[in-house]
């Protein structure tokens, strides 16, 4: 923990170009939503004025929303509005209401919008639409203190282009603090994404305390290596020290109950059976070679060459079930992310112990039983009532369809699992991988893949052309932005590589095609995000013009 503490107060190299907006030059106006909203109109009728009488009133659903609607109104104006209580008198009192709406709302995660008179109402039939309904109210408000505020005299009715919006953060490359965890979700919230897929463990570094395995995290979780070097321009380097850490069960709930009152889902990943060195440096029984002794992964890669799977015994999968039990237990979420990806065949190739598995089970080759271990795992979260989510190389062997796929290839896999009738989450490398450089810039600060400019993502479409010809859309669920952290050491390093390009990505899965205009967009951020960024104190990439 230590060394990351040190690590945050560290600040990003960013190109500044002209004035960094302050929040007050926040302009709130109906055409500055962003997401987009599907449609607004906004009246030149006598705004409804809020100032400290106002009252929260909210149904039954929403008592949690009032709460945190009361704290964001609070952090944007100063003002501490009182939540109305059935013995509340309300009196002429201007108020918002979050009001509960099974008939209109005929959508998940839809909100309406409307204000006039005394009132400002809010109407959803689920938790997601009321907290996507309370950002979309946040920015038609200054981001300033003060007194008494005018708020405008709108309609918006709103929803989803899709169902998955999501965004992840591996925390196993570098670990950040349960309160940057937070504002994380904080920034989800505010740009309506409803998932967070927590990349929990991976070779270098087991986040996740397991009880029934406690070398999990005592070793595991724990490396002989800091990165040093940040710059594109300077090669990584690298010391010694000793880095990691893990989240306790207590911490999981709480990041767990705090995206909850937020609309938003946490989806651990577990990634097996590759990926798994930190697994094996703490119980090298569940390798191929129990005499070794392995280390926490200290350098970043595939790790074809050093040993990262787990070997096919009855421990091993006794191991699986325990922690993934576990893992059921502490996430309310209907699916479990169990990784799947870059799985290294080789040392099972080598090992007899796995081959003779293979024989007595009647698996031909690596692939089936890298199937097999999905298989397996599926098994024992379904006696938890779980799906599974896998990166699409579980497709190399046969599964069955509930399993989603979420593919990090390019459009070919994720045609292939649609055509298979697996749903589909959209993540391709290109352009969702937000640890690519933003911009050519040699002094950038030191990311890990190639160029992924802002308008790339922004013209992203998670559903592609061939698909629609094929009648697949429907398998489509959503996308998701991945912020694989090899080079972001520090919380402000992954606000300046997802902003904006979370945002870009949150108006590709919200907005209406048709309703989408890259310079429009632009604009927005300009007039919106830029000066939230600052309210937020969050670093972001300023430069996004140049590179558009
Ligand atoms: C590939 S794509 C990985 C991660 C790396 C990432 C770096 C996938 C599922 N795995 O382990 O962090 O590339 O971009």
């Amino acid at each position: 923990w230590l060394s990351f503490l040190f690590a945050m107060g560290m600040v990003v190299s960013v190109n500044c170009q002209g004035q960094t907006p302050s929040p007050k030059d926040q302009t709130s106006s109906p055409n500055n939503i962003v997401p987009k909203p599907v449609s607004f109109t906004a009246t030149a009728e006598k705004p409804v004025t809020l100032n400290k009488h106002t009252l929260l009133i909210a149904d039954a659903p929403f008592q949690e929303q009032a709460v945190y609607l009361q704290g964001l109104l609070k952090d944007q104006l100063g003002l501490t509005l009182e939540i109305a209580t059935p013995q509340t008198k309300i009196g002429r009192n201007s108020r918002i209401v979050l009001a509960y709406d099974s008939i209109e709302a005929n959508r998940p995660e839809m909100y309406w919008l409307e204000s006039g008179g005394t009132t400002v109402r809010l109407k959803a039939r689920d938790v997601t639409g009321m907290v996507h309904g309370i950002q979309t109210l946040l920015q038609l408000l200054p981001l300033q203190k003060e007194k008494q505020v005018a708020f405008p005299t709108v309609e918006v009715k709103d929803y989803p282009r899709f169902a998955y919006r999501g965004m992840h953060l591996d925390v196993s490359r570098h670990i950040f603090p349960v309160d940057f965890l937070k504002k994380y979700l904080d920034y989800l919230a505010f740009h309506k994404f409803n998932t967070f897929h927590w990349h929990l463990t991976d070779d270098q570094g087991w986040r996740l305390e397991i009880k029934s395995y406690p070398k999990l995290t005592e070793v595991g979780a724990w490396r002989n290596s800091t990165l040093i070097g940040h710059f594109k321009d300077t090669p990584a380097r690298y010391d010694s020290t000793r880095y990691g850490g893990f989240y306790t069960q207590d911490q999981v709930r709480e990041v767990v109950k705090y995206a909850a009152v937020r609309g938003i889902n946490v989806i651990p990943e577990i990634d097996i059976p590759g990926h798994s060195r930190a697994i094996i440096a703490a119980y090298p029984e569940f390798s191929t070679r129990p005499d070794t002794v392995w280390q926490v992964a200290n350098t970043w890669g595939m790790y074809n060459r050093q040993n990262n799977v787990l070997a096919p015994n009855p421990g091993t999968f006794q191991f699986l079930k325990t922690v993934f039990h576990e893992v059921a237990d502490l996430f309310p979420s209907e699916y479990i992310h169990i990784g799947g990806d870059e799985c290294s065949k080789m040392w099972w190739k080598a090992d007899p112990k796995s081959q003779a598995f293979m024989k007595a089970n009647g698996l031909k080759d690596e692939k089936e039983l890298q199937t097999y271990f999905i298989k397996q795992v599926s098994r024992y979260l379904a006696q938890k009532n779980k799906k599974v989510i896998g990166w699409h190389e579980i497709l190399e062997g046969q599964l069955d369809t509930s399993a989603v796929i979420m593919n990090w290839g390019g459009a070919k896999q994720g045609i292939e699992a649609a055509q298979r009738r697996h749903p589909v989450i959209m993540s391709p490398g290109n352009p969702l991988y937000f640890d690519a450089y933003q911009s050519k810039d040699p002094k950038d600060s030191l990311a890990i893949h190639g160029y992924n400019p802002l308008d790339a993502v922004y013209n992203f479409n998670p559903v592609p052309a061939e698909l629609e010809q094929l009648k697949l859309e429907k398998y489509i669920l959503g996308a998701q932005g991945n912020v694989w952290t090899e080079y972001m050491g520090y919380p402000s390093k992954v606000e300046y590589m997802v902003f904006p390009r979370m945002t870009a990505l949150s108006e590709v899965l919200w907005t209406q095609p048709k309703q989408k205009d890259f310079s429009d967009f632009k604009r927005r951020v300009r007039a919106t995000m830029l000066p939230r960024f600052a309210f937020w104190g969050s670093a972001y990439f300023k430069d996004f013009d140049r590179w558009t």
